[in-house]
C-alpha cells in the first residue's frame, strides 16, 4: 500500500524548545540570553534537532516570564539586541537549523502601549483593542476565573469598567473581533518573517476568540469557573486562523504550531487539516491533565499509564490522515517528565531513555524541551522564596490562606508539579551554576547538576544524551518512523507501553516497560528471523529470546510486511 500522506519538512523535523532565560547566560547577569544560545548552536546541531523554538525574547516586565509582552517588535534588553538576534538567525540557518518565535497574542502585557492607551478613557482609539465591560450586580461582568487565580476581570477605577484577562491581571486579553487588532498582529508576524524567522509557536491560540456575549459558565453557584471549555470551542477561532493563513502564513515557507490547551480531537482536525488552511500542527494537553484533580494540578497524583496510553492512542489514531500532532512530554509549563512518570532513583537513566523512546517513535513532530535530552529532574524546592513562577506563587497563597491545603503539602505539590521545575538553569557542567552563568542565576540551579550534565553525557556512548542522538538519527533513516501509521498494542497492560508504526512493507515495534519489575510481553512480530533490532536502552536485553522486558526497558524492532498482517490490538 502506497502512503499518500503529503511529505513536508516539518513533519520530518524534530523541535527543541529553548527557554532563553534559563539556557545559557553569556554576560554574567544571571539571565540567559541570545548570545548564550548562539554559543550552543553547535551543540544543538550535534544533537540532531532541526527546529529551535524560542520562548519569548521580547521586552516584557516579566510577570509571567516574558509571556506578557510589552513590545512585539524587538528583543528584550536582558536577552540582547536585534543584532544579536540577526546573528543567531544567520548562524542557525548556516547550520541548517530553523528558528521559530513564540507568538503570544491572546494577551499583551498591561504595560504594552496599546493597553496603556486603551485604559486612558472609554473613547480612546485603542479602547476596543481589549475587552472592556461594565460590571453586573456590583461585581464582575461574568463568572469566569483567571487561570492564575481570582476573577478573569479587573476593575479599572478611572473608567469604571472591567477588562478581561484569562491569565493574570497583568495580561489583558486582546479583542480579536476588532479588525485593527488582527491587522496589527499580521503586520508583527510579517516583520519577523521578513527578518527570516521560520515560523511561530502560537501561545494559547485556541483561546483568542471569545464567545459572543461572554456568557456565564452555567451551573456554577456563586463561584468562579474555568472558562476554557467555553472559549476553546468558538468557531470564530477558525475564521481568524484561516484569515491569518491567507494574509500572512501562506506567503512564507514556515511552520505554524498552535498551543491548544482544552482542544478536542474534532477541533484539532480543523486546526491541522491537511489542506493547510489553518495551522500545521498543535500541542494538545489531554495527556498532561491526567494527574490533575479537584484542586487543579496541586496534588500528588501520578499519571496513570493505562490512561496515558489511551489518550496517546486517541490522538495518534484520531489525527491519522486528517491532521498532524506536535508531540511533547515536557515544556516550560510542566514538571520534568522523568520525575513525573519515570524513576528518579535507581532507574533514572533507563527511565529517561524509555520516555525518549516513546516520544520520538510516536507519529508527529516531537519537541524536546531543554534538559530533557540529559534526563533533568524536578527541583527540590524547599520554601516559597525559591519560587519565581506567578502560577505557583499565587496558588501557594490562595490554597494555604483558604486552608484548603497546608503549607507543607502545597510545597510538596509544587515540588511535584510546579512550572519552576522546568525553569531551573540548563545543566551544562558539574561546576558552579552548572556552567549556566558566571553571575547569580535568577532562579536556583538544581543540585543534581553534579551528576546530570551535558559535559559528562557528551563523552559517554550509553548516556541519555547519546541515546537521544541515536533516536534522532533513526528518525532520519527510516521513513516509517515519520509517516508510518500508529497502532497501539496491549492497551490494558498496566506496565507496558507498546505500539507499532507501519508503512509499506515495514513495521516497527516499540515496547517499553514502565515498571520497576521484569514483565512478560509476547513479541507480536511473527518471524523473528527477519527482525532487526533498531535501538534499546538495555545492553543486556534478552527480549528477543525470552519475551521478557527488564525494569524500564525499551526495545525498538523493525520487521517486514508479512508480520504486519498478524499485528492487532492485543489488549
Ligand atoms: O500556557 C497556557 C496554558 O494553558 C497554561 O496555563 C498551562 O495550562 C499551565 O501553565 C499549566 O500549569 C501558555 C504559556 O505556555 C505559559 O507559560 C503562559 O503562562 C500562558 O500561556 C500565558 O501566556
Amino acid at each position: 500500500m502506497k502512503n499518500m500522506e503529503k511529505h513536508t519538512w516539518w513533519k520530518e523535523a524534530v523541535g527543541y524548545q529553548i527557554y532563553p532565560k534559563s539556557f545559557c547566560d553569556s554576560n554574567a547577569d544571571g539571565v540567559g540570553d541570545i548570545n548564550g544560545i548562539l554559543s550552543k548552536l553547535d551543540y544543538l546541531k550535534w544533537l540532531g534537532v532541526d527546529i529551535l523554538w524560542l520562548s519569548p525574547v521580547y521586552p516584557s516586565p516579566g510577570f509571567d516570564n516574558g509571556y506578557d509582552i510589552s513590545d512585539y517588535d524587538t528583543i528584550g534588553e536582558q536577552y540582547g539586541s536585534e543584532e544579536d538576534f540577526a546573528a543567531l538567525l544567520k548562524e542557525a540557518h548556516g547550520l541548517g537549523l530553523r528558528v521559530i518565535m513564540d507568538l503570544v497574542v491572546n494577551h499583551t502585557s498591561d504595560l504594552h502601549p496599546w493597553f496603556i492607551e486603551s485604559r486612558t478613557s472609554r473613547d480612546n482609539s485603542k479602547r476596543d483593542f481589549y475587552i472592556w465591560r461594565d460590571g453586573k450586580n456590583g461585581g464582575c461582568p461574568n463568572n469566569w476565573k483567571a487561570l492564575f487565580g481570582g476573577p478573569a476581570w479587573t476593575l479599572d477605577e478611572s473608567s469604571g469598567q472591567y477588562y478581561l484577562h484569562l491569565f493574570s491581571s497583568r495580561q489583558p486579553d486582546l479583542n480579536w473581533e476588532n479588525d485593527a487588532v488582527r491587522e496589527e498582529i499580521h503586520a508583527i508576524m510579517r516583520r519577523w518573517l521578513d527578518k527570516g524567522v521560520d515560523g511561530f509557536r502560537m501561545d494559547v491560540i485556541s483561546l483568542i476568540a471569545k464567545p459572543a456575549g461572554l456568557p456565564d459558565i452555567p451551573n456554577v453557584q456563586n463561584d468562579l469557573a474555568d472558562p476554557r471549555a467555553l472559549i476553546a470551542n468558538t468557531p470564530r477561532v477558525h475564521d481568524y486562523l484561516r484569515e491569518m493563513r491567507q494574509k500572512v502564513l501562506r506567503h512564507y515557507d514556515l511552520v505554524a504550531v498552535g498551543e491548544a490547551s482544552g482542544v478536542t480531537l474534532n477541533e484539532a482536525r480543523i486546526y491541522t487539516a491537511p489542506d493547510g488552511s489553518e495551522l500545521d500542527m498543535i500541542f494538545q494537553f489531554e495527556h498532561m491533565d491526567l494527574d490533575g484533580g479537584e484542586t487543579f494540578k496541586w496534588n500528588d497524583k501520578r499519571i496513570p499509564l493505562v490512561q496515558l496510553k489511551e489518550v496517546m492512542a486517541k490522538w495518534q489514531q484520531g489525527l491519522e490522515g486528517s491532521g498532524w500532532n506536535a508531540l511533547f512530554w515536557s515544556n516550560h509549563d510542566q514538571p520534568r517528565m522523568v520525575s513525573r512518570l519515570g524513576d528518579e532513583g535507581r532507574y533514572w537513566e533507563r527511565s529517561a531513555k524509555i520516555l525518549a523512546t516513546c516520544l520520538l517513535m510516536m507519529k508527529g513532530t516531537p519537541f524536546i524541551y531543554q534538559g530533557e535530552e540529559i534526563g533533568m529532574l524536578n527541583m527540590p524546592f524547599e520554601n516559597p522564596d525559591q519560587l519565581r513562577d506567578i502560577e505557583s506563587l499565587n496558588a501557594y497563597t490562595r490554597y494555604t490562606q483558604s486552608g484548603q491545603i497546608t503549607k507543607d503539602d502545597m510545597m510538596r505539590y509544587i515540588r511535584l508539579k510546579g512550572r519552576d521545575n522546568a525553569r531551573t538553569p540548563m545543566q551544562w557542567e558539574d561546576t558552579r551554576n552548572a556552567g549556566f552563568s558566571e553571575g547569580s542565576p535568577w532562579i536556583d540551579v538544581n543540585p543534581s547538576h553534579k551528576r546530570i550534565n551535558v559535559n559528562e553525557q557528551m563523552v559517554r556512548d550509553d548516556s541519555v544524551l547519546s541515546y537521544h542522538r541515536q533516536l534522532l538519527v533513526l528518525r532520519k533513516q527510516h521513513e516509517v518512523l515519520v509517516y508510518g501509521r500508529y497502532d497501539p498494542l496491549a492497551l490494558e497492560d498496566a506496565a507496558v507501553f507498546a505500539f507499532t508504526r507501519s508503512l509499506g512493507d515495514e513495521v516497527v515495534l516499540v515496547a517499553c516497560n514502565f515498571s520497576n519489575q521484569e514483565v512478560r510481553f509476547d513479541m507480536p512480530l511473527k518471524s523473528a528471523a527477519d527482525i532487526v533490532h533498531l535501538i534499546g536502552n538495555n545492553a543486556d536485553s534478552t527480549y528477543l529470546s525470552t519475551n521478557l522486558l527488564q525494569p524500564y526497558e525499551a526495545v525498538v524492532l523493525l520487521g517486514k510486511s508479512q508480520e504486519q498482517q498478524s499485528i492487532g490490538t492485543t489488549g
